[in-house]
């Protein structure tokens, strides 16, 4: 929404746990069924779960065109959205996002261990290769659109985990990371300086990282 430039209140709810009565689902209930971030309220109406928000904003934003205009190609962003919406589980297991961590060792280590991480990263920049090639770039449609923002927190993993990339598919995500919107998601997340054990399977605490 940042980047799409549509004005929105952020309301940021604490993961101090992800049990019942935790101060983050008591919260989060309030606004959402599934007691999950993320969750946008349009005049006190609950949208909730990615697909379902990005679908909600191009429908009600449609002069931003977020999604591409051509027929084809809006179906084929859907179905990357879709596929990583319910796929690649390895990436996602072993390589939690963690945007102030910098854990390349990590990033090694996994890599050389998970075959099926390494068949994520591979179908990756598979996708992405193809859709550079196809669209001429800079983003994964030519301009900036939903497919974009579904795989910036991606292109953060592969940044936290020094992925090794082929060169295309390393320079989208440097351009992906430095979308102002995407930039500024960030730095969001670095001022909060808050280190949350149970949600970091390979730090006991936060370590100095020059940016
Ligand atoms: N399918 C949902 C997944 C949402 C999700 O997994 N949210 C996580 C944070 S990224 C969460 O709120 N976890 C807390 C919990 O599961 O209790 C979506 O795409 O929005």
């Amino acid at each position: 929404m940042t980047q799409a430039g549509i004005e929105f209140e952020e309301v940021a709810v604490r993961f101090d746990s992800f049990e019942p009565g935790s101060a983050f689902k008591t919260r989060m209930a309030q606004v959402a069924p599934t007691g999950q971030v993320p969750v946008l309220v349009d005049e006190g109406w609950s949208v909730w779960d990615t697909l379902a928000i990005a679908e909600y904003l191009a429908e009600r934003f449609p002069e931003r065109a977020l999604w591409p205009a051509q027929r084809r190609a809006r179906a084929r962003a859907r179905s990357v959205c879709a596929e990583l919406h319910a796929g690649f589980g390895a990436l996602r297991r072993h390589l939690p996002m963690n945007i102030e961590a910098h854990m390349p060792e990590v990033g090694a280590r996994v890599l050389a261990e998970h075959a099926d991480v390494r068949d994520d990263v591979s179908r990756l920049c598979q996708l992405w290769g193809e859709l550079l090639s196809q669209h001429g770039g800079p983003m994964l449609f030519a301009d900036f659109s939903i497919a974009d923002a579904f795989f910036a927190p991606v292109a953060a993993r592969m940044s936290t985990y020094g992925v090794p990339l082929p060169p295309r598919e390393a320079d989208y995500v440097r351009r992906v990371l430095e979308l102002p919107g995407v930039a500024a998601w960030r730095r969001g997340a670095l001022a909060e300086r808050d280190f949350l054990p149970f949600e970091e399977p390979y730090r006991s605490a936060p370590q100095a990282v020059a940016r």
